[in-house]
């Protein structure tokens, strides 16, 4: 078992792996820069829900794992700091990596490894990674071993997902990739596969884009449908007994901090060849003006003119998450009250403080407030208080089975 092991950025993915390598047996050190956040670990508080995130941070703290916020001299070093993307450049921000690389490179020992979780643009380890440690006087591939571990677990699923998920390791030398195989393997259960740094990089985004592009097919195949007057969850449900066929599902938009964002990366990096990978999201993120445009023809059809009147259901990215990170929700609660200039009512029984404006903080009072309701999110509350919305103009956005006859779909 090696020594000490230091991971940097302790959000959606570094906490986790932070927790379940100190529970596997090693000596963790787990970094960030908010001091606010290091207070909140250390007295057992967390921010967002995750099955059994609370007995894995408790479990850690009582097996002594440190939290603080810099780093100190060592050699091997995670890094899990956002990656977000550059809306008006269209490509990845690399601030945080660069600010983590480079206080990693202060202190560091000759031999290290510097493995990187976070989702990166192609290129990213042997460009700006390599050039920020070469500014401090580090030769890469010499005094240090850059490794790229890319993340591959679902929001709502994490704790179960990082144990039972392949993963990919890509490495320049053997002898480091096979260093942080077997840190991994003290709680990844999955296959652990070694590749290239280059190819390591490109499988995480072209996972991502895998699945937007989908989205995107089931989104636009719902536009041709409309037009041509048939029932597209139908077409895809008879499409779907193909052997071979899988079609997605149509909604609002897409949200979360990776469908929607890592394409970006490839278009950003590779423009010319990134037609379709562009295309697919511009058809994404027409999908919450496809929306806004659908609830102006049912409140038109049932005579409602005070938008106040008009209800949003589900403010995350996806059902029974409390996550609202790029939600579709938010985007066009935007829209609408940038053009209505008042403020839209809206629930989500999953958040439990208030994040816009006209949130209700109950059923019941959002039930009162409105008249027409639109779905944005199919959390299981709808099932359980189905006899509620029926009895409402909806907007299913979701399909989420509703019944009645003023429940419209997209
Ligand atoms: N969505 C649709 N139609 C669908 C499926 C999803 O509109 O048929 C929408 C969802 O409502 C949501 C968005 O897409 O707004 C993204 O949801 P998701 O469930 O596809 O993915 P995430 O962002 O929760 O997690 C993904 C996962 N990737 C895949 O499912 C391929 C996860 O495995 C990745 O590890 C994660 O991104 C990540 O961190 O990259």
């Amino acid at each position: 078992m090696c020594g000490l092991i230091q991971v940097v950025g302790l959000g959606y993915i570094g906490l986790p792996t932070a927790l379940m390598l100190t529970c596997g047996g090693y000596p963790v050190i787990g970094v960030d820069c908010n001091d606010v956040w290091i207070k909140k670990l250390q007295n057992r508080q967390l921010d967002w829900q995750e099955e059994g995130l609370v007995e894995l941070l408790d479990e850690a703290l009582t097996r002594g794992i440190y939290l603080q916020s810099n780093c100190v001299k060592g050699r091997i070093y995670i890094v899990a700091v956002p990656t977000p993307f550059d809306h008006q450049e269209h490509c990845m921000d690399d601030r945080a990596l660069v600010s983590a690389v480079a206080a990693i490179a202060q202190v560091c020992e000759c031999g290290s490894i510097i493995c990187i979780e976070s989702t990166v643009a192609p290129g990213t380890l042997e460009g700006v990674v390599k050039e920020t440690l070469e500014a401090y006087g580090w030769q890469v591939g010499i005094d240090i071993h850059l490794v790229h571990a890319p993340e591959r677990v679902m929001p709502g699923n994490m704790l179960k997902e990082l144990s039972g998920n392949d993963r990919l390791i890509g490495c320049s030398d053997r002898a480091s990739g096979l260093s942080i195989k077997k840190i991994y393997e003290c709680f990844c259960k999955g296959d652990i596969y070694l590749t290239s740094i280059r190819t390591a990089e490109m499988v995480k985004v072209a996972e991502n884009t895998f699945r937007d592009v989908n989205i995107a097919y089931a989104n636009e195949l719902l536009k041709i449908c409309q037009q041509a007057e048939v029932d597209v969850y139908e077409v895809i449900k008879l499409a779907n007994k193909h052997p071979r066929v899988d079609i997605l599902q149509p909604g609002p938009g897409v949200g979360g901090h990776c469908i929607g964002v890592d394409p970006w990366f490839l278009v950003g990096v590779y423009p010319d060849q990134a037609q379709l990978v562009a295309t697919a999201r511009r058809v994404n993120e027409s999908m919450v003006y496809f929306t806004r445009d659908r609830i102006d023809q049912l409140a038109a059809l049932h005579g409602i003119v005070d938008y106040g009147q008009i209800g949003i259901y589900g403010l995350s990215y996806k059902a029974d998450l409390e996550d609202v990170r790029e939600s579709p929700s938010l985007k066009l609660i935007e829209l609408l009250e940038m053009r209505e200039g008042g403020v839209i009512p809206s629930y989500d029984p999953y958040q439990q403080r208030a994040i816009v404006r006209g949130q209700c903080m109950t059923l019941e009072v959002f039930l009162k407030q409105v008249q027409m309701i639109v779905v944005m999110v199919g959390h299981k509350q709808l099932q359980e208080q189905r006899q509620h919305f029926a009895e409402r103009i909806v907007l299913d956005a979701r399909n989420s089975g509703l019944e009645g006859d003023s429940i419209y779909k997209l």
